[in-house]
C-alpha cells in the first residue's frame, strides 16, 4: 500500500494498553497516510512503501508527550513574589496582601488576546522543544466574562502559530474576583460565563480548584453540574493542599482527572478507579512549595488507576516549562518507575483529556503525533537534568 511518509529502523515504544510495559517494538516501522499512522509495528510484518523512506538507525520513537494539566496562558510574572518567599513571606501572606493569583488575575485582564499569545509562545516552544505534541491549557485568570474568553481564545489561538494540538478547560473556579460576593462570583461562574464560552465554542472541559483557599466541595457541585447542563466533561484541582473529598467527588461525576492528589485519601483509590478517573500528578508543584505529602502513589497502583503526570506550568506554585524536567522529578520525588512516567506523558495524559481515541499510543487510526529520541535507553528521558534529547517532533504525520 502507498503511504505519505515511512519511518523504519525505529525503536518503538507503542504505549499501547493491550501489549505489557511500554509496547516495544526492537526493529519497528512507522508509515503514515493521511495525518494518521497506518502502521506501527515489527519491520518483518510490514509490506508497503512511501516516497519519503527515513532511516531512524536505532533510534526510539515514542507517541508525542502530552502535557495534560498547564495554566500556560497568562501576563506578567511572579519573580518579585518568588523573592518575598525566599525572604521568608508565606504564599498565603502574599496572596492575602493581594499578590499570587491576583497579581496575575490584573495582568491578565490588561491583556488582548494577540498579548496573551505573544506572552505564551516563548513557554510554549520551551515545551515543543522536549517533544510535546499536545497540550492542554486553563483559564482561570480572567474571572469575568471577557477576559477568561480571551484567555481560551488565546490558548486556541497558539495552534495557529505552531504545530501543535492544544486543549482548553475553562477554570472560572479558580480563585474569587475581588469585586464579587463569592455566591455573585459562583452564579457567574455557572451562568454567564459557562454560557458564554460553550456558546462561543472556547471549552473542552470544566475544571475547579477545590481547595480550603479557593472554593467548596458543595460549591465544586454546583459548577459540576453546570458543566453537566452545557455537556462537558469535568476535571478537579484536588486535595493539592488539605483533603476536602475532591477525589471521591470527581469520581462521583465520572471525572477524567483528579489533579495535584498529594492529600488523598489511599481509600479513595478504588472510586477512582472505577470510576476511570486519571490521577494527574504534579511533581513541579510539589517542588516549589516544598510539599512533604506524597501523593497515594502505592494506594493508586494497587487499585489500578492510571497516573499521569503534567507541567501545571503556572506562574505562582509551577513556573516550569520543561516536561522533561517533570518526568525527572517524578522519578526522583514520587518513585515513579521509567515505564510509569513514559506512560503518564503518553496513553495516561491523553485518557486524562478524553482524547485516548485520537492520541497516547502508536497504533493505526491514531493522529501521527511523534517523538523521536537521541537516546539509547528510554530512561535516559527522566535520567537527564535539563537537556533534551528529542531529534525530531512529528504532528499529523509531518516534521514539526
Ligand atoms: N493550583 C496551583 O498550584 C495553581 N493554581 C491551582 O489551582 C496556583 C496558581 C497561581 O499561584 O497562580
Ligand atoms: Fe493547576
Amino acid at each position: 500500500m502507498q503511504m505519505d511518509r515511512i519511518w523504519r529502523r525505529a525503536r518503538l515504544a507503542t504505549c499501547r494498553a493491550d501489549a505489557p510495559g511500554l509496547g516495544v517494538v526492537e526493529d519497528g516501522v512507522i508509515a503514515t497516510k493521511a495525518g494518521r499512522i497506518a502502521y506501527a509495528g515489527p519491520a518483518a510484518n510490514w509490506r508497503g512503501d512511501a516516497p519519503e523512506v527515513i532511516d531512524l538507525d536505532g533510534r526510539w520513537v515514542t507517541p508525542g508527550l502530552i502535557d495534560c494539566h498547564t495554566h500556560l496562558v497568562y501576563a506578567g510574572d511572579r519573580a518579585a513574589e518568588f523573592e518575598q518567599r525566599l525572604a521568608g513571606a508565606s504564599y498565603a501572606e502574599i496572596a492575602a496582601a493581594g499578590g499570587g493569583i491576583l497579581s496575575t488575575v490584573r495582568a491578565t485582564r490588561a491583556a488582548s488576546v494577540p498579548d496573551l499569545i505573544a506572552a505564551s509562545l516563548p513557554r510554549l516552544d520551551r515545551l515543543l522543544a522536549d517533544g510535546v505534541t499536545t497540550l492542554e491549557v486553563k483559564s482561570g485568570y480572567g474571572l469575568e466574562v471577557e477576559a477568561e474568553c480571551r484567555m481560551l481564545a488565546a490558548a486556541r489561538g497558539l495552534a495557529a502559530h505552531r504545530s501543535v494540538n492544544v486543549v482548553t478547560t475553562f477554570l472560572g473556579a479558580h480563585a474569587l474576583p475581588p469585586e464579587m460576593p463569592r455566591a455573585d462570583y459562583l452564579g457567574l461562574v455557572t451562568g454567564a460565563m459557562l454560557e458564554a464560552i460553550t456558546a462561543r465554542g472556547l471549552a473542552d472541559h470544566v475544571d475547579v480548584f477545590c481547595e480550603g483557599i479557593a472554593f467548596s466541595l458543595e460549591e465544586t457541585r454546583q459548577v459540576f453540574d453546570a458543566a453537566r447542563r452545557h455537556g462537558l466533561p469535568v476535571k478537579l484541582h484536588a486535595e493539592q493542599l488539605s483533603n476536602l473529598g475532591g477525589s471521591r467527588l470527581a469520581a462521583a461525576y465520572g471525572a477524567l482527572s483528579v489533579d495535584h492528589v498529594e492529600y488523598t485519601d489511599p481509600a479513595d483509590a478504588a472510586a477512582l478507579a472505577a470510576a476511570g478517573t486519571v490521577a494527574v500528578l504534579l511533581p513541579a508543584a510539589f517542588f516549589c512549595l516544598r510539599e512533604t505529602k506524597l501523593p497515594p502513589i502505592a494506594a493508586f497502583r494497587a487499585a489500578g488507576v492510571p497516573m499521569a503526570l503534567a507541567s501545571d506550568c503556572n506562574p505562582g506554585t509551577a513556573p516550569v516549562t520543561s516536561l522533561l524536567l517533570v518526568m525527572s522529578m517524578a522519578a526522583t520525588l514520587f518513585r515513579l518507575t521509567v515505564d510509569e512516567i513514559l506512560l503518564g506523558v503518553t496513553r495516561h495524559a491523553a485518557q486524562a483529556l478524553g482524547r485516548l481515541d485520537q492520541i497516547g499510543t502508536l497504533e493505526p487510526g491514531k493522529r501521527c503525533d511523534l517523538a523521536i529520541w537521541e537516546v539509547e535507553r528510554l530512561a535516559e528521558l527522566p535520567y537527564r537534568l535539563g537537556y533534551s534529547p528529542l531529534a525530531a517532533r512529528i504532528v499529523a504525520g509531518e516534521p514539526a
